[in-house]
């Protein structure tokens, strides 16, 4: 059965007729995206400033990436790694080279890239630095969002996201993010293998910690022999400024997440980084995927990432994002609606003056809707704004216009 025609109305009664609701979207029906617009199913244009949790950095339907997702479905779509196949290894090569490790490990989601890094982090805490079976310890952050698996879940302290999916799997310390005396006490414990962090923690409202933190957090990490785990899925790709926003601070960790823009948005595609002493402790058979790396999948990260190179994509992003917050401070300065906005490249967010559980953040992003800009909040009073990297200027102050005047002309 082909794709017919329906209007945003009958879409959104099969959704809630026939899909779990899991989700609950803002009242928008999108039908097509192109570079950094989208258009609902009546042909009303929008501005995309969410990018799909940073999964479009390249932009929409980018035609280098269709192109060789169209290319290779023409041809081979997959394998399965019983069978080796002509694509994937120029794919590992290509991307241990663009970001400084030796292997890297192809998987699909976010989460089994976060899932494959605790296990890749276990096991070599077991085989290399000799902690006892079944007594690793992997230290993550207040405030994470890694992914929704049951394990995931277990370190969470989001109730929404944790609730009811119990027993919790064990071997997990949280500490508070952006605190490296609490992470030096953490280190102190006995079996620990891995700090897991987001550069930024984004679900927890763009966070961004102190200059420095990334830093001392990696060197505390070295000195006391654990591996630091970075969660790029958002934040990489050319997102804050930087090919991945560790650079910022000049931290190469020990083992990389990818995710989201690894592939543009135009297919699942998720991998882990690190060196030969961490990545050979997995053995054949030992892990991986039916969809794990897949012609499909190998060919459109490698064009994702050739868009990121040839499109300047990270510089666009550092010098848009100054831009763009500096243009909102203005509104912060005039609006008692709004009372901060941070965030580092073109990953940034506001804070709305009012109560975590109140509606306004919602309310303005039906308004901004209504405006022609399409954004979601994170948690209750905070507002994300991540546009496509591919942005021009021009396209960011009509944004920026869109914002200011939705907002100064709000009534809750
Ligand atoms: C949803 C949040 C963002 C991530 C980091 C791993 C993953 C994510 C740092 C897992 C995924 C997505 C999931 C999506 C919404 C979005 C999200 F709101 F859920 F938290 F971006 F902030 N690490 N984030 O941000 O990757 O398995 O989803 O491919 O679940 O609604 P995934």
């Amino acid at each position: 059965m082909t794709k017919v025609k329906i209007s945003s109305k009958a879409a959104m009664e099969l959704e809630d007729k026939y899909g779990a609701h899991n989700y609950h979207p803002l009242p928008v029906v999108l039908s097509r995206g192109e570079g950094v617009f989208m258009w609902d199913a009546e042909g009303k244009k929008y501005y995309d400033f969410l990018s799909a949790y940073s999964a479009i950095n390249q932009g929409h339907c980018h035609p280098k990436i269709i192109g060789a997702l169209k290319e290779q479905a023409e041809t081979l779509t997959l394998t399965s790694r019983a069978f080796y196949n002509d694509v994937l290894g120029q794919f590992e090569k290509f991307a241990s080279e663009f970001f400084g490790f030796d292997k890297v490990l192809a998987m699909n989601s976010g989460a089994e890239a976060v899932e494959t890094a605790i296990k890749l982090t276990r096991k070599w805490a077991y085989e290399k630095k000799g902690i006892p079976e079944n007594q690793a310890k992997i230290i993550v952050c207040e405030g994470n969002f890694h992914g929704r698996t049951t394990t995931i879940v277990s370190f969470s302290n989001d109730e929404e996201a944790r609730k009811n999916y119990g027993p919790y799997t064990p071997g997990f310390i949280r500490i508070p993010y952006n605190d490296t005396d609490a992470l030096e006490k953490a280190l102190k414990e006995e079996n620990v293998a891995g700090f897991l962090v987001e550069p930024i923690q984004g679900e927890a409202g763009v966070f961004v910690p102190d200059e420095g933190y990334l830093k001392k957090a990696s060197e505390l990490c070295k000195e006391a022999g654990v591996l630091f785990v970075a969660d790029e899925v958002q934040t990489g790709i050319a997102r804050t400024g930087k090919l991945l926003a560790v650079h910022h601070e000049n931290v190469q960790p020990d083992v990389l997440i990818l995710g989201k823009a690894l592939s543009g948005g135009a297919y699942p595609v998720s991998a882990v980084l690190a060196n030969d002493d961490i990545m050979l402790v997995i053995k054949p058979g030992q892990h991986g995927s039916t969809f794990g790396g897949n012609p499909i999948a190998a060919r459109v990260a490698m064009a994702a990432l050739e868009v990121v190179e040839e499109e300047k994509l990270a510089e666009r992003a550092q010098k848009l994002g100054e831009l763009f917050r500096s243009e909102i401070q203005k509104l912060v300065d005039e609006s008692d609606l709004v009372n901060k906005v941070r965030g580092k490249g073109l990953l940034n967010a506001i804070l709305i003056n009012d109560s975590e559980d109140s509606s306004t953040a919602w309310d303005i992003c039906v308004a901004l809707k209504e405006n022609g800009l399409l954004a979601k909040p994170t948690h209750g009073n905070i507002i994300r704004f991540a546009p496509p990297l591919v942005m021009t200027e021009e396209q960011l102050l009509d944004c920026v216009k869109i914002i200011k005047e939705t907002i100064l002309n709000f009534k809750n």
